[in-house]
């Protein structure tokens, strides 16, 4: 069965060893810089710290202090991200699922669950999100890239099938009443996938997470693709790349990271130097 029936669809080979091993090592790095200096990471990092206590229970205060749970924009800071999301393999996905050859990019973010002190993560839609949401469901998605193995024990993400197929209207009255039925979690599924797998989420399918106590790290890409449009419901302060198809991001990525001083955006410019030169 496919993403319309289920509200999501795994697919598999979506990228290699290799790649995968390099986004990781630019997490650890990306990790051990924040923790030397968070205010160099601010913009982009969220620590573990400011989540809601009852996302965390149990977890030990000290190790999430300082501790990223997510990662914005990893393709502003690292040019591993940059290539990974450059990936032909993702904008064939993302032209199979949004069927048009003609898909643009929104962003991208890390979400971490590292081992042991991983936090949970509630129910919820992406349709409607409050950071970059098309006024259509149907014109975007996002594709769920798991870093590393991802099970129930380390926290997989999780989906309730089949619940992605109210109408646009009903899911935005279901969000302003905030009226997610926490009983559904006892239909959940649980995305266990393989190194290498990924999965396309349908944005109103409900999703959410358990903990990670277990003693692997689990750090999932995400990444929003779209049909290009003018219409939408929010649109937050975009990245540099926001909007941008595969030829135009690749025109951008030339010019900002390999003349960084002509076009990159001022108050990233001293953050990717230093980060690229690592
Ligand atoms: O962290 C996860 O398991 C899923 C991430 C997610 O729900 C999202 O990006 O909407």
């Amino acid at each position: 069965m496919s993403y319309l029936e289920l509200g999501y669809q795994v697919f598999n080979n979506v990228i290699s060893d290799n790649c995968r091993e390099s986004a990781k090592n630019e997490v650890n790095r990306i990790r051990n810089l924040f923790r030397q200096d968070n205010q160099l990471l601010s913009d982009y990092v969220i620590p573990l710290s400011e989540l809601p206590d009852h996302r965390n229970p149990g977890a030990d205060q000290q190790a999430i202090e300082e501790e990223p749970y997510l990662i914005g924009e990893p393709v502003e800071l690292s040019t591993t991200f940059a290539t990974l999301i450059m990936n032909p393999s993702l904008w064939d996905i993302a032209s199979s699922i949004l069927g048009d050859d003609d898909v643009v990019y929104h962003f991208s973010n890390v979400t971490r669950k590292p081992a042991k002190n991983g936090p949970s993560l509630s129910w919820h839609r992406d349709f409607p999100n409050q950071y970059i949401c098309p006024e259509h469901s149907d014109s975007f998605f996002r594709l769920l890239l798991p870093l590393e193995g991802m099970q129930e024990s380390n926290g997989c993400t999780q989906v309730i099938a089949n619940s992605h197929t109210l109408s646009d209207e009903l899911a935005i009255r279901e969000h302003k009443k905030r009226s997610l039925d926490i009983n559904q979690h006892e239909q959940s599924i649980s995305l266990e996938l393989k190194p290498g797998q990924a999965v396309a989420i349908h944005p109103k399918l409900i999703h959410g997470g358990q903990v990670n106590r277990s003693e692997l790290d689990r750090n999932l890409m995400v990444i929003q693709f779209g049909l290009p449009t003018h219409h939408w419901l929010y649109h937050e302060k975009p990245c540099m790349l926001t909007g941008l198809n595969h030829r135009e991001i690749l025109e951008m990525l030339d010019a900002n990271f390999n003349q960084p001083r002509r076009q990159t955006k001022k108050t990233h410019k001293a953050t990717i130097s230093k980060l690229n030169t690592c």
